[in-house]
């Protein structure tokens, strides 16, 4: 582990106990905000569409180390985020064998896949009999505790002028009033996809690295989103609309004082932060837990049989944005440390300074 690099690791299952996150690599004397961070986990269960579930989830961040008095130690910074449902699925769910006899959720083993989630693949994947030991990991629950990560490094973009915002573009083909479509396939018991976008102001040039593959912000945003659940596209900027355009229409020229006229990279050049703002898009597929079921294949029997039906969201598109925004804040935040260094906010903050008085940024309005 790279001392000042910023690293997450993340467990925990839909409706077990609890979600848990350890962030290394964070300067000292960071200021955590609370209610931030709660803000955050409250946005991502909104929306339109969302389950029944979002009435019992009151998501909060707990800290069990790595901070004092609302500042970061420069020490492993662990955090949990308990799921209430849990109290439902508690035999189901134990992590040990459980006592007694089965009662509550999860007492049965699940052998019919839904075609577009995890369920086949992670049982021939991990050799599983029943289809939760796979489901559970795979659902997107997972976010709210890395919405609480990210939100940390949400409060070092802050220290450095940066701000990211995400929000959603269209759901189900709709650019407005995307309500009455949700509304329409709940009735129907199908789901909705869409398109999210974030956008990253204040955002200094020289994040990333042309150097090599995995320095390329460009390829870290991609994998960043593309590893949120149910991605299934990204891009960067003007992105697949600048495959039709000409090389004369499809870049930012550059003005005395080193502005752009245009913004169509997206912030990015070759892979590095061009100090224009940064904004990235996510294509949703539309949620494969359907209450009108897919055909699938009864795992049991091997015969032909309708997927799964669960409990589960119409659309949970205004959930990505705020996942989105997360993940982007974590890959600048990332990035910045890597460019910046320090031990304490303060050396951050200072090289930070020293930067940008050497590149003369913000750049003089001609
Ligand atoms: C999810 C299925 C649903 C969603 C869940 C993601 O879970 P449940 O069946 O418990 O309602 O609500 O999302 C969340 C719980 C959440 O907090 O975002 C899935 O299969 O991915």
């Amino acid at each position: 582990m790279r001392r000042m690099a910023l690293e997450l690791v993340s467990a925990g299952e839909s409706h077990g106990p609890a979600l848990v996150a350890i962030v290394t690599g964070l300067p000292a004397g960071l200021v955590l905000d609370r209610a931030a961070i709660d803000a955050d986990l409250h946005r991502r269960q909104q929306g339109y569409g969302r389950s029944p579930r979002q009435q019992l989830e009151q998501d909060e961040v707990e800290v069990l180390a790595g901070l004092r008095h609302g500042r970061t130690l420069g020490t492993p910074l662990a955090l949990v985020v308990r799921n209430r449902d849990h109290g439902n699925w508690e035999w189901g769910m134990s992590p040990w064998p459980p006592e007694g006899e089965p009662s509550g959720k999860g007492t049965k083993a699940v052998t019919l896949p839904r075609p577009g989630h995890a369920d086949l693949a992670g049982v021939q994947k991990f050799g599983h009999d029943d289809i939760r030991d796979a489901l559970e990991r795979a659902s997107a629950r997972h976010t709210a505790v890395l919405v609480a990560a990210c939100g940390v490094a949400k409060a070092l973009l802050r220290e450095l002028g940066i701000t990211v915002m995400g929000s959603v573009l269209e759901i189900g083909g709709e650019q407005e009033g995307w309500e009455a479509a949700i509304d329409a396939a709940r009735a129907d018991r199908d789901t909705l996809g869409g398109v999210v976008e974030v956008r990253a102001a204040g955002v200094f040039p020289g994040l990333g690295s042309y150097a090599t593959r995995e320095e390329r912000l460009d390829a870290r945003l991609a994998s960043a989103l593309m590893g949120i659940q149910a991605v299934k596209g990204v891009e960067i900027g003007d992105g697949f609309a600048l495959a039709r355009a000409r090389g004369s229409a499809a870049h930012d020229e550059i003005e005395p004082g080193l502005g752009r006229r245009s913004n169509r990279a997206g912030g990015i050049e070759a892979g590095v932060s061009n100090g224009e703002e940064i904004v990235v898009r996510a294509a949703m597929k539309p949620l494969p837990t359907l209450m009108r079921p897919l055909d699938s294949v009864d795992l049991a029997t091997g015969e032909p049989a309708q997927a799964l039906v669960e409990r589960s969201d119409t659309a949970a598109v205004e959930a990505l944005a705020v996942v989105a925004e997360a993940a982007v804040a974590w890959e600048l935040a990332r990035a910045a440390r890597e460019k910046l260094g320090g031990d304490s906010i303060g050396d951050l903050v200072a090289a930070h300074r020293a930067y940008l008085e050497r590149i003369q940024w913000p750049r003089a309005t001609p």
